[in-house]
């Protein structure tokens, strides 16, 4: 079965197989690292899982070589998804800077293919400056924020994500501030493509990485997911599986009374890297 998609290179109909292959076999061609560090019933192993199946389309459709790829990740429960688990190359940079440093990868080589994992306390708390200034700039990176709404590998402290009145360890009587929207601020800063979808929904998370890719310009991901040992400690439900449902329930792709889930922004401007190669040319008149 294939569907079929835009390339990013000559705009033309391209098919893109939706990957059957088992488990089993992605695991063999594509994760490095067994037993995960992740705690049982993280929703970050589904977050690797739909990124690993969004890769073998591509590669499968001939839209990406693996060669070319790199993962940088952050500091955080959220930079274990790539590293150490993708079997090709990964950066694993300081807290808060995986955008500083997937800039500088990406200005020095543009022909690499980079997607930058980063957590809500990772991107959206101290790399919030680098994570809005890359998207003011289009520069072609494909980024997947991993939303627990909590500091996870710390232990549970809140995050400009975590909701309203929501229990964290240093919010014992609940959160008192409201979170911010971290797709729309990505959104408002000039990224040319956001969606936001949680780990309820895998196959959309699959699939907007794929658009994510085809977008010559900055493009952002949000996926809402689950951390069942902090956060769930604190707000019930506890249960992962219970946690992927309440997902389910308070998301929506149009009741305004719900966390909007789908498309949230698209448009077309001039990349950073092809606009610095314009800069780099004399003008005839020098
Ligand atoms: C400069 C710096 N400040 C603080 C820390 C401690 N620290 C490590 S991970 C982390 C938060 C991670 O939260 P998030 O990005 O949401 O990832 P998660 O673990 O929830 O997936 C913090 C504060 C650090 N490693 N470096
Ligand atoms: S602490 Fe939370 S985010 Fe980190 S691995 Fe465990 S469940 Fe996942
Ligand atoms: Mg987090």
């Amino acid at each position: 079965m294939s569907q079929i998609t835009k390339s990013r290179f000559n705009h033309q109909e391209v098919a893109v197989p939706t990957s059957k292959k088992p488990n089993l076999v992605l695991k063999k061609e594509y994760v490095r690292h067994f037993p995960s560090k992740l705690c049982p019933g993280c929703g970050h192993g589904i977050v690797l899982n739909a990124f690993v199946r969004a890769l073998d389309e591509l590669i499968q459709a001939g839209l990406l070589l693996k060669k070319d790829v790199v993962a940088v990740s952050g500091i955080g429960c959220s930079g274990w998804i790539t590293s150490p688990h993708l079997k090709a190359d990964t950066f694993h940079a300081t807290h808060g800077r995986t955008l500083a440093f997937a800039t500088g990868m990406k200005v020095t080589n543009p022909n690499l293919k980079i997607f930058v994992f980063t957590g809500d306390g990772d991107g959206a708390a101290i790399g919030l400056n680098h994570l809005l200034q890359a998207a003011r700039r289009n520069i072609d990176l494909n980024v997947i924020l991993v939303n627990n709404r909590i500091y996870g590998m710390t232990s549970g402290q809140m995050a400009p994500t975590t909701p309203h009145e929501a229990k964290t360890v240093v919010t014992p009587l609940g959160n008192p501030e409201y979170p911010f929207d971290i797709a729309q601020l990505v959104a408002a800063a000039g990224a040319t493509y956001v969606a936001r979808w949680t780990v309820a929904h895998p196959l959309q998370v699959k699939r907007a990485i794929i658009e994510a890719y085809k977008n010559k310009g900055f493009s952002f991901v949000e996926v809402l997911t689950t951390c069942p040992t902090y956060y769930g400690k604190y707000n019930p439900p506890r249960k992962s599986h219970e946690m992927i449902q309440e997902l389910k329930a308070i998301t929506s792709r149009n009741d305004p009374k719900k966390i909007k889930i789908g498309l949230i922004a698209r448009s077309s401007r001039e990349e950073f890297t092809e606009l610095l190669k314009q800069h780099k040319k004399p003008r005839v008149s020098d």
